[in-house]
């Protein structure tokens, strides 16, 4: 096995802010994190052969587009650690593609990634030579980089929505087109600075996408109060975004006498119609992914893990994950679909003979202000700030992390003037929506409209207050953005509101390892990103 180093630099955790050599932070060993660039490598390979098929006008199959965006999106950061699992999507993809490039009628100058076809003994030899670092100028691999992770993001959104049926062709082809552009070295610098603000208009798609997935499947989301203590049976959590895996969980639980909670991302389930009927779906245990390791050990039932964010487990709760779709950990257990649908009946006879929940903490939490029901109240909020009440809304949507520097986030909540109004969505949101904020005039000083794919809905409201308030720029609104990020669809997130047109976006707690000093200068210069600074010096920069 191999044991060289590696770079990643993927995520807000990369080592030293420059990045991973030797094991991640997150816990990824190199001879995973090596399978992670073949995966990747194999990934755009695929994608050249998909592009040439369309160009030709032969039409691409969805098992096609959805091997491609599952590859994206188990390399994604904390979502899956089992080396096993990506040496057979390699081998998957080798096959996958070599028939589809029997179908290729003119098979000159594609890339060599598209024709490279190998078996297992040399992977990692292979591996060796087309990470990250295969870019050798540093300003077209940062840019690479920020499209890879905008795409990965990406794909994890399409992925749930194509778990409810929903697809997109446009959104596949856009992705898989550009992921063989990232294999062409005669890109410049502003063919790949125009290629990311692309990425971040299907960024917005994809979320549209999933919005109406989850919309028209689940209903609207309306404001709930989500308990935050816990009953007496046993139970199962389940964590991750994939709300096609709740149901099916909340389906085959009932009746059962096996609760079930909701863990991180997983809280605005509780906000959608379709899951308030389900009795057994008691409240949310715990807060953001970075926690779960004490958090996991006290729930002593069963703990489900949908996506990202997966931490390696203590051993005291491994025999209790269980992991599916995208995620994955050596030694865990598996919960595979056959067609169509999950058998989650190991995780209930588990759950039965675990005690209940210990209870971390009592009271609840509100949440629900996703785009319907902001503009169901729009006349109330305009209302609201002509009269002053509301002088600004502040976004701080995005990711939560381990990071001690992530306080910060908590204390600008907090510091933040009571005439301000936060909109959040993704587990960003943990930071601060415990902290009893208060309400102006009955509209919650927090408020939530779900998981980070739901700043689609953050991104509409602001449109809608645009178009409300007669303005010709959406940067002219009384509405600064203060992100939190940490991984590939926080990078998805930002690629979109960059192509919305917002600008002056404050990031941390730390700017991308991966943008290199030209790159960053371009962001600064054109749409005047920022980092954080103090609390006191950003509350007067951006609230005034
Ligand atoms: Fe490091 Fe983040 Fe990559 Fe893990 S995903 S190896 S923490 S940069
Ligand atoms: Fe969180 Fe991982 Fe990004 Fe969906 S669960 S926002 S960090």
């Amino acid at each position: 096995m191999e044991s060289k180093n590696f770079l990643c630099f993927q995520c807000s955790d990369a080592l030293g802010g420059k990045g991973c050599t030797k094991v991640g932070v997150c816990g990824k060993k190199s001879d995973v994190a090596k399978m992670q660039d073949l995966l990747i490598f194999a990934t755009k390979g695929i994608s050249a052969v998909t592009t040439r098929l369309r160009a030709e006008g032969k039409p691409v199959k969805p098992h096609v587009n959805r091997l491609i965006t599952l590859n994206l999106f188990m390399t994604i950061t904390n979502a899956n650690f089992d080396r096993k699992a990506f040496i057979q999507r390699v081998e998957q993809t080798l096959k996958t593609k070599s028939k589809l490039l029997d179908a290729v009628d003119d098979k000159k100058n594609l890339p060599a990634a598209a024709l490279w076809s190998d078996t297992q003994e040399n992977f990692d030899a292979k591996a060796e030579n087309v990470g990250i670092l295969a870019t050798a100028n540093e300003d077209i691999r940062s840019l690479r980089e920020l499209i890879t992770y905008g795409l990965k993001g990406m794909a994890a959104y399409l992925y749930h929505a194509n778990a409810l049926g929903y697809d997109d062709e446009n959104i596949n082809a856009f992705a898989q087109a550009t992921l063989a552009k990232l294999l062409d070295d005669n890109l410049s610098g502003d063919d790949l600075t125009a290629l990311a603000l692309e990425t971040g208009k299907f960024g917005v798609d994809a979320m549209a996408l999933l919005d109406k997935a989850n919309t028209e499947t689940y209903g609207n989301p309306e404001v709930t109060k989500v308990k935050l203590g816990v009953g007496k049976n046993p139970a199962i959590l389940i964590s991750g975004h994939d709300l096609r895996d709740l149901e099916q969980l909340l389906e085959q639980t009932e009746g059962t006498g096996v609760d079930v909670y909701t863990h991180g991302e997983m809280l605005p389930a509780h906000y959608y119609p379709k899951f308030k009927k389900f009795k057994h779906l008691v409240g949310n245990y715990g807060n953001a992914w970075h926690l779960q390791q004490t958090e996991f050990e006290k729930f002593n039932g069963v703990i489900l893990l949908t996506t990202n964010c997966l931490m390696p487990p203590k051993k005291s709760y491994a025999d209790k994950i269980f992991t599916t779709g995208a995620v994955g950990y050596p030694g865990c257990k598996r919960v595979e679909e056959v067609d169509g649908k999950k058998d989650f009946s190991p995780l209930i006879e588990l759950a039965k003979k675990c005690p209940p929940p210990t209870e971390l903490e009592t009271g609840e939490i509100v949440g629900g202000f996703a785009h319907e029901q902001v503009f169901a109240v729009a006349d109330k909020v305009v209302e609201a700030v002509k009269s002053g009440a509301i002088k600004k809304f502040v976004v701080m949507g995005g990711c939560d992390g381990r990071q001690k520097s992530r306080e910060y986030y908590t204390e600008f909540a907090k510091a933040l003037p009571k005439d301000t109004v936060i909109l959040t969505a993704g587990c960003a949101k943990y930071k601060y929506i415990k902290e009893n904020l208060g309400d102006i005039g009955g509209i919650p000083r927090v408020l939530d409209a779900g998981q980070c794919n739901d700043c689609y809905s953050l991104a509409l409201i602001a449109l809608k207050l645009k178009e409300v308030f007669g303005l010709d720029d959406v940067n002219k609104l009384p509405i600064v953005f203060n992100i939190g990020w940490h991984e590939a669809k926080a990078v998805c997130v930002l690629l979109a509101l960059l192509y919305l047109g917002v600008k002056n976006i404050h990031l941390g707690p730390v700017l991308p390892a991966f943008l290199s000093p030209n790159v960053t200068k371009v962001l600064v210069e054109n749409f005047g990103i920022g980092g954080t600074s103090t609390v006191e010096e950003d509350i007067k920069k951006m609230i005034g």
